[in-house]
């Protein structure tokens, strides 16, 4: 941190609080140390934030609907809820589609569906009005599902979106389902990850017990195709000879989802998001699931041989190595050319539940730094890693992981390898439900923020003046007029894809076009040219 130290930072970050904030926040920022056997401090996470403190972070609803179920192409989402809801959480995450890869050529992405409610619905209920908008999206579209999902307004009159969907699934005769995730529940987008993947499971998954071709039949998990980033995974799948079963849920179908449960394997890129389907979907049908990262190129082939040495047959194996002896020089040289320009620049990373650690490994093969970091609403096992039980039992609106049923057929449908399998994998180091956090690979010292407030981001900004600074659309303005670049790390700042081995390349190109551009140093504040300007923009 350049010889500034960290625990004092802290404090001049608290002390603009009153007492009782600065006590809650002061337990979420934290300076990380990093111990014996990963050993790093208590982190507190997923947590409300403190009223009047601007956060990044969204809702449920966004968590439910926008995340989860959004980057589905055949299921007809409808926002039951005024219309800003679904205007607003339409597209705007650029989570990528290819329609060829259903066979109805079905895609209802590029629509907005929604009730649109109104006073009447708020005072007389608005069951009768999501009954007619059901109807009306079959009657011109005839897809094979509808989602509906509550925004706010839904709980506070009480409409039973359920009941409606049941009775509309009986009329219609396709599959129509409902999801509880009112803005308003839990304390940020994590409890609609968490409501989305109990309803998929419970309506979706398991329907389709034909079981396909391929020799390694995985599940994608926690992999939202953002910017193409899973037409490139895709890439590097089928050269590998792996086959991909269902995603969930980058430019996923119902079809697949149905399917999912019949796959060998359950990969997980973002475990925040998914971890749920992973954990249910292992405990009903015996898929085991394992942790993997395709952000960096490093990370990619560690991930790739993760697989491999799961399936356990040389064939994969040699497979896996030839593809990676493949990619990997046209990686290299392309960190070998921005290297000079970038080793040892400065990030600072703060994006949702995965990011704000997985993309630490691409600056890290730029030779860049992360200073600091923290999720917008991950939970502690996200941060601390493995020596933090999984929080699957503690959420909102939680399904007891306990109360599912085996399947009935568990020799056809639990692809699980024997005990003495796994045990001799785990043996041999490979991690089934524990993975990595992000403090235990950070570096001691550097500052580690959960939900950091606009006022925060403001003030490390100027302590540290950091090459590079990461977030969403929120921030990109307040940062940029800092005269420091900004790069998005949840749309891509409509670049992409970053995943995967191609997508270290594009990568690297766009960090260096970033952090050597000359334009920020130009940028100055009126008050920087003029300061007579000073006392009228002052604002304290
Ligand atoms: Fe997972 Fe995501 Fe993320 Fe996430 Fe998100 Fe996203 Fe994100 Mo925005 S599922 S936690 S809720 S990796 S939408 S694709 S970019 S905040 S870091
Ligand atoms: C969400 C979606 C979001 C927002 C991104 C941003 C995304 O949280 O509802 O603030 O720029 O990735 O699109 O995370």
């Amino acid at each position: 941190l350049d010889g500034m130290d960290p625990e004092k930072i802290k404090e001049e970050l608290l002390a603009k609080y009153p007492t009782k904030v600065a006590r809650k926040r002061a337990k979420q920022i934290i300076v990380n140390k990093v111990g014996a056997d990963e050993e790093v401090p208590v982190i507190q996470s997923n947590v409300r934030t403190v009223p009047g403190l601007i956060s990044q972070r969204g809702c449920c609803y966004a968590g439910c609907k926008g995340v989860v179920l959004g980057p589905t192409r055949d299921i007809v989402n409808i926002t039951h809820g005024p219309i800003g809801c679904g205007f607003y959480s339409w597209l705007t995450r650029r989570n990528q589609t290819d329609p060829d890869t259903t066979p109805d050529g079905h895609n209802f992405m590029p629509y907005c569906f929604s009730t649109d409610m109104q006073d009447q619905q708020i005072i007389f209920g608005g069951e009768k009005k999501l009954k007619q908008a059901i109807q009306e999206a079959y009657d011109n579209f005839h897809p094979k599902a509808i989602a509906v999902f509550s925004t706010c307004p839904v709980g506070l009159i009480g409409d039973d979106v359920h009941t409606v969907c049941r009775q509309m699934k009986e009329a219609l005769g396709i599959n129509v389902f409902g999801f509880s995730c009112e803005g308003y529940k839990g304390v940020s987008q994590s409890a609609g990850h968490h409501i989305a993947n109990n309803q998929i499971f419970k309506h979706v998954v398991g329907l389709d017990n034909t079981v396909g071709d391929g020799e390694y039949r995985i599940n994608l998990l926690g992999e939202y195709n953002i910017g193409g980033d899973a037409f490139e995974i895709d890439r590097i799948f089928e050269k590998c000879g792996i086959t991909v079963v269902s995603t969930f849920s980058g430019n996923s179908s119902i079809d697949k989802f149905a399917n999912s449960h019949t796959a060998d394997l359950n990969l997980i890129m973002c475990h925040r998001s998914i971890n749920y389907v992973a954990e249910m979907m292992e405990t009903k049908y015996g898929v085991p699931w394992i942790k993997i990262n395709f952000i960096g190129a490093e990370a990619t082939a560690k991930s790739l041989r993760k697989i491999a040495r799961y399936f356990g047959e040389q064939k994969l194996t040699d497979r896996v190595e030839a593809v990676i002896a493949e990619e990997l020089p046209a990686v290299q040289a392309a960190s070998a050319e921005v290297r000079p320009r970038t080793e040892g620049k400065r990030a600072m990373l703060f994006v949702g539940g995965s990011r704000a650690h997985h993309y630490q490994e691409l600056f890290n093969e730029l030779g860049m730094e992360t200073l600091s970091a923290g999720y917008e609403f991950a939970h502690r096992d996200d941060y601390e890693g493995r020596k933090v039980l999984p929080t699957i039992k503690v959420d909102a609106d939680s399904r007891n992981i306990e109360e599912l049923e085996i399947h009935p057929d568990p020799e056809r449908y639990n692809p699980r390898k024997s005990e003495e399998d796994l045990e001799e994998l785990r043996a041999s180091g490979m991690e089934f439900s524990g993975y990595e956090g992000m403090m235990p690979t950070m570096k001691n010292g550097s500052l580690v923020i959960d939900d950091i407030s606009q006022y925060e981001t403001e003030t490390i900004i100027e302590t540290f003046k950091p090459d590079i600074f990461c977030a969403g659309i929120k921030e990109k303005y307040i940062v940029q007029k800092h005269g420091i670049p900004m790069k998005q790390l949840h749309s891509y700042d409509y670049g992409g894809p970053y995943a995967g081995f191609k997508g270290a390349i594009n990568f690297y190109k766009e960090i260096d076009r970033m952090v050597n551009s000359k334009v920020w140093g130009y940028l100055k504040a009126p008050w920087q040219v003029n300061p007579e300007l000073a006392a009228t923009y002052a604002w304290e």
